[in-house]
């Protein structure tokens, strides 16, 4: 396939005061842009043109960095900009989705310490994220480009922790960052549609 950028689900400006503009403007227009451009080119005469997204990023971890690196962002990102919403955040989750959390995760607010530590614990840039494995859901943390999706999980959410996400925004302040998108921005409707199928 060939990699296209999406717009974003939402206006640039939408996801004022957490997110701002500018910053959606560079990880949106230049960043994933980017990822496209040079995903397109890598994969140009390889085994890896013709398939889908996510056998491309499969399919090249460990074996085609240059592939790999842009695919595995191209990947990332078209969840991420569906994982927020303006409104969004808040305690109030789909039933199943809340009561799998509940089960797998030890509830909502040790979800939410847990995965606020694996995007603070990164070292460096990456994700964190909350997967399905086996049934269960974990939380996890990646570096660069990689994801649950390579590790043979199925992930639901995902937080950038690329400082390009909140440099503008937070400064250093990754953790304010990590808070903000928790409990302002996340898209738990989209988490569900994706939980349900996994
Ligand atoms: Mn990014």
């Amino acid at each position: 396939m060939t990699f296209t950028l999406p717009n974003l689900p939402y206006a640039h400006d939408a996801l004022g005061p957490y997110m701002s503009k500018e910053t959606l403007e560079y990880h949106h227009d230049k960043h994933h842009q980017a990822y496209v451009t040079n995903g397109n080119n890598a994969i140009k005469g390889t085994e890896f043109e013709g398939k889908s997204l996510e056998e491309i990023v499969k399919g090249s971890f460990g074996k085609n960095a240059a592939v790999f690196n842009n695919a595995g962002q191209h990947y990332n990102h078209l969840h991420f900009w569906n994982w927020m919403k303006p409104n969004g955040g808040g305690t109030k989750l789909p039933g199943a989705l809340e009561k799998k959390i509940n089960e797998d995760l030890g509830g909502f607010e040790k979800f939410k310490t847990d995965f606020i530590a694996a995007g603070v614990g990164q070292f460096g840039s990456g994700w964190c994220w909350v997967a399905v494995k086996n049934g269960k859901l974990e939380i996890a943390k990646t570096a660069n480009g990689e994801s649950p999706l390579v590790h043979g999980a199925t992930p639901i959410l995902g937080c950038d922790v690329w400082e390009h996400s909140y440099y503008i925004d937070y400064r250093n302040r990754r953790p304010d960052y990590l808070k903000a998108f928790v409990e302002n921005l996340v898209n738990w409707d989209y988490v569900d549609q994706l939980f349900s199928k996994a």
